[in-house]
């Protein structure tokens, strides 16, 4: 069998190392020159004779039964159309590690709360004593364990869209899709689509399995569930904060709890036991405990992890206290509704720290919640001028602009009063500056640091 793979970030380097165990013969290709390449798939390729295209593409894709493409490659891309007529089948990363994995999935998806709600299930899953691995767009790709996976190790998988445009077989044993707000619409399009996209987590699951949906969210329940042309065939499993699902976790008098398939309500906590800020985190928290629930984890291990788990990193993090002044790393906010979750769960006296590549977001919604709880908008990052565009509109008038992260940092001390809390939350992909958000939050923590 013959692949190429395209992209050789993270995850096209894991399925090129997966892909070779498979005994297949490899092409890898990526839009970057070669020297700036990385070595290791440089040095791997010329061991092993692998033929690499760096700024090009080959001419014809027929020779190739597969084409692997990473997320970050739009698989509406003019040469993967290309490759698809000449008799390619287009995999993904995700699907590829699907098919070579042995072990039980959980697929964790939604615009916002992903990485925490996956982080949370893998704790639960640890501490229920299951062999557990948490994979995906968190950071692992899947390709790098699944091969190794065992039929009775669970893989606790966060993904996104991008991820899911390119499954055909993925059939998680429990899917989640979190929420539904406008985020990569510069590769969906539409909200539409983008809706389309994270549904397909739930097309191929079926008696059994179970899909557990935040019930509160009209768009996500619409574009996700409602208008796909599809019934779905296990058990759906609701989570709320307003109201009492027929199965599911809700929130009953200030407490999580879970209603189970025969209607038996299940105490956890009280949701001023969260150590994770914000109403957005007991959604988390609800969609956590029916996931782990409905795969068959006690409640007694369920409620222990909730009690102790206090968060993640680069979202919403709390970095330090420097003369009464609280910095907050949430790098991992890269769009419009997360900056605005952080920014409702810090409530006020805040100095938000935001800009990077916007991804054709439209700033209009959040520009105008900022009067209140944002007392200034120290702004940085290639598409700064469209967050100040936003601002001007909506009559917001306390900002000011930089050349990079650590100028803001050092301005926004200078300005902050003691009670006052400063956020790096960019409502923006670091893209324009760094290569991911976690090396954007550790520059932040790392210039925190530095103010003392
Ligand atoms: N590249 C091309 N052609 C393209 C696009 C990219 O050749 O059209 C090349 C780039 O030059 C680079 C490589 O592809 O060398 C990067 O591949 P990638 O963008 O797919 O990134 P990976 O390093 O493989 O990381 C991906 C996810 N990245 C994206 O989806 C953009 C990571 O999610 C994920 O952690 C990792 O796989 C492991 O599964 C990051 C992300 O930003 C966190 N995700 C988005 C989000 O959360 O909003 C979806």
């Amino acid at each position: 069998m013959k692949a190429i793979i395209i992209g050789m970030g993270r995850s096209g380097k894991c399925a090129m190392y997966a892909l070779k165990d498979q005994g297949y013969e490899l092409a890898v290709q990526d839009s970057k020159e070669a020297d700036k390449a990385d070595p290791e798939v440089r040095e791997f390729c010329l061991k092993h004779d692998i033929k690499e295209y760096y700024g090009t593409m080959p001419d014809d894709f027929s020779q190739y039964d597969m084409m692997v493409l990473s997320p970050g490659v739009d698989p509406e891309s003019t040469f993967v159309i290309k490759a698809m007529e000449q008799g390619c089948e287009i995999v993904g990363e995700l699907e590829l590690a699907y098919r070579l994995a042995k072990g039980i999935f959980v697929g964790i998806t939604g615009t916002n709360g992903k990485t925490t709600t996956t982080t949370l299930v893998g704790e639960i899953f640890r501490a229920s004593g299951r062999n557990t691995n948490v994979v995906g767009n968190i950071g692992l790709p899947v390709i790098s364990v699944a091969g190794d996976s065992k039929p009775v190790d669970w893989m606790i998988t966060e993904v996104s869209s991008f991820q899911l445009q390119t499954v055909s077989q993925f059939r998680p044993k429990v899917s989640a899709i979190l929420n539904l707000t406008p985020d990569h619409l510069n590769r969906h399009h539409t909200m539409e689509a983008y809706g389309a996209a994270k549904a397909a987590i739930w097309k191929n699951q079926g008696s059994g399995d179970y899909l557990v949906m935040n019930i509160d969210d009209p768009v996500l329940m619409k574009l996700c569930y409602e208008d796909v042309d599809q019934e779905f065939g296990g058990t759906f499993v609701g989570f709320s904060r307003k109201t009492e699902p027929e199965i599911g976790a809700f929130l009953k008098d200030g407490r999580l709890v879970i209603k189970d398939e025969e209607g038996r309500i299940h105490d956890l906590i009280s949701r001023d036991e969260l150590r994770i800020p914000g109403d957005h985190n007991v959604e988390n928290a609800l969609a956590a405990a029916a996931i782990c629930f409905f795969s068959g984890i006690s409640t007694e291990t369920i409620v222990k992890v909730l009690r102790e788990f206090a968060g993640v990193e680069h979202r919403l993090e709390f970095v330090k206290d420097i003369k009464g002044v609280s910095y907050y790393n949430d790098s991992k906010g890269t769009n419009t509704d997360a900056t605005l979750i952080a920014i409702r769960a810090l409530k006020n006296d805040i100095i938000l720290i935001a800009g990077g590549d916007a991804k054709s977001q439209d700033f209009t919604e959040m520009a105008k919640e900022l009067s209140g709880p944002v007392k200034h908008v120290v702004l940085f990052g290639r598409d700064r001028g469209m967050i100040k565009e936003a601002m001007d509109k909506a009559g917001y008038t306390s900002y000011s602009e930089h050349a990079d992260l650590e100028e803001c940092v050092r301005y926004a001390a200078g300005i902050a009063e003691p009670g006052d809390k400063v956020l790096l939350s960019p409502a923006c992909a670091s893209w324009d500056m760094y290569p991911n958000f976690e090396v954007r939050g550790s520059h932040f923590k790392d210039c925190v640091g530095r103010l003392e």
